[in-house]
């Protein structure tokens, strides 16, 4: 059992068992490149990373300053890697195939640059998502992204960075949920979370109420349910939302509550992307004991049919997501 205080380095030193060594090494190229992002967030109002770009990305959302600077940097650091073969992110249409000899390459990784990017220019909290794959070469096509469509279960690590007033990253890699803070003095991540478990409930909902008029029946009524008084279920619950998936995720891998971006009538697939939002947090969710689902299918046993698909999500402390599940069955 590491102790808090020591440092990224010396905790996957440590505590990895032999065969995640190799994940170590993605785990730090990760960290070292959200050292970078932190901080330029912190100073995008002076360095022109405010505002847009003029593009529009995959899914016709229009592409920030700071989504493309986040995006380079990570996939930069990615095709560094020795050790990863593949990249897929939320501002790539296709897979990246990383260029060169692809033996001892055993990993793809999956991202979400720049989550919440509607905080980016207005100094709210933003966060990067990963999802590390093994590696598969996907046949002759280069763009390829036939081998990562499987399931969340098959993830070999996920991991989050959240950028708020102190910058956080969150790790598993299958053996228990590990937090680490970014001491800016020093620019090192210390181990300041040991063993997080999600309680199993939560007092707290997170849901868009703007989305209210295109909701179905059933999120009507879960939403009813949590916002009623019963003292004997600790309701109502109080309502959260920050904008920013992983910031409220943070908040209930912490202290319990959960999530929602059900599907309604103006996005009938939800609004969230399985690969590289859902997936990885319902790795790390699984992992501290909470649960993730669409409301009928659990997230990692989804097989997804597309790299960009999107799927609705409730994710958060297991009692609370089992109750908010028995509105839509
Ligand atoms: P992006 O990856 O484009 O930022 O979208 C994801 C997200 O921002 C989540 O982080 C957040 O919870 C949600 O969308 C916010 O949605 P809304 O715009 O409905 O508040």
């Amino acid at each position: 059992m590491v102790s808090p205080g020591v440092t990224l380095q010396q905790f996957l030193a440590e505590q990895q068992s032999q065969d995640q060594r190799e994940i170590s090494e993605v785990l730090t190229q990760i960290a070292a490149a959200s050292k970078i992002i932190s901080h330029e967030i912190t100073r995008s109002a002076l360095a022109n990373l405010s505002g847009l770009t003029g593009e529009v990305n995959v899914h016709g959302e229009a592409v920030k300053k700071l989504d493309r600077f986040t995006n380079s940097v990570l996939v930069q650091m990615m095709e560094e890697s020795r050790l990863v073969g593949s990249i897929a992110s939320e501002e790539m249409e296709e897979v990246l195939r990383v260029p060169g000899d692809s033996s001892g390459r055993s990993y793809s990784v999956l991202l979400d640059p720049l989550d919440g990017s509607s905080n980016a220019d207005i100094n709210g909290i933003v966060g990067t998502i990963f999802s590390i794959r093994p590696f598969q070469e996907g046949g002759d096509d280069p763009g390829s992204h036939q081998a990562l469509l499987r399931k969340g279960s098959e993830q070999l690590a996920a991991e989050y960075i959240m950028y708020g007033p102190s910058t956080v990253l969150v790790f598993s890699a299958g053996e228990g949920v590990h937090g680490f803070t970014l001491d800016p003095n020093e620019n090192e991540y210390i181990y300041s979370h040991p063993d997080i478990r999600m309680p199993d409930r939560g007092s707290t909902y997170a849901i868009n109420h703007g989305n209210r008029t295109h909701w179905s029946s059933s999120t009507e009524k879960l939403v009813e349910h949590f916002s009623q008084q019963d003292e004997s279920t600790h309701r109502p619950y109080s309502q959260r939302w920050v904008g920013s998936l992983t910031a409220d995720f943070h908040r209930i891998l912490l202290e319990g509550g959960l999530y929602l971006y059900p599907e309604d009538k103006k996005q009938p697939q939800g609004k969230l992307r399985l690969l590289y939002e859902c997936a990885p947090l319902a790795f790390i969710t699984r992992q501290a004991g909470g649960r993730a689902s669409t409301g009928r299918e659990q997230i990692l046993d989804i097989i997804p049919a597309q790299l960009h698909q999107r799927v609705p999500l409730i994710i958060g402390s297991r009692d609370d997501v089992e109750t908010a599940e028995g509105f839509y069955r």
